[in-house]
């Protein structure tokens, strides 16, 4: 693939969600975003905090997680950013054996510039950041002013307030 079909004229900021519940969740995350600084066409701008928390949403039999949200300005485009994640998950041994299990390190991308995209492989923002604690608190931190789907991160987070998530 030629670099002209994977990136854009011009930067993008995006925010890509990280979580883990395997393996040193801690030291997975920072695997993660040392590759994530790594990566060609990828500045990292900020980190958010980390928060440990309950599964949400999936078998409840499974450790807690640790996630975090790291803001980048990039040129790829969102599928080609999709395809350079996915290949960090698989450089630290990402195995998908249960939908919504355990895992050693999950990125995803929750928003990049405004764009609404909607594939089979790629839906943005992400279609459930809005239900869920562990993404909207560590993301605060980073924007606390944004507004997505027309309504702010506080609304947002104060829907969630049963989601227990700690500091780390
Ligand atoms: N729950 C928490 N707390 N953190 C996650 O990163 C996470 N990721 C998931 C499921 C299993 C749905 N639940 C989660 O994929």
């Amino acid at each position: 693939m030629t670099d002209q079909m994977q990136l854009n004229d011009r930067f993008e900021q995006a925010f890509i969600g990280l979580g883990s519940n395997l393996e040193d969740p801690v030291a997975q995350l920072d695997a993660g975003i040392g590759w994530l600084q790594s990566e060609a066409h990828i500045s990292l701008l900020a980190v958010s905090g980390y928060y440990l928390s309950k599964p949400i949403g999936g078998p409840d039999h499974q450790p807690d997680f640790v996630n975090a949200v790291a803001e980048i300005s990039t040129r790829l485009k969102p599928e080609a950013l999709l395809r350079a994640l996915q290949g960090i998950e698989l450089r630290q041994h990402r195995i998908r054996e249960e939908h919504w299990g355990p895992r050693t390190l999950d990125l995803d991308i929750l928003l990049y510039g405004d764009a609404e995209i909607s594939q089979p492989e790629l839906t943005i923002p992400h279609p459930r950041m809005t239900d869920r604690a562990f993404v909207l608190q560590p993301l605060a931190d980073l924007a606390p002013d944004l507004v997505i789907a027309g309504q702010s991160l506080d609304i947002w987070l104060e829907q969630v307030s049963d989601q227990a998530i700690d500091p780390l």
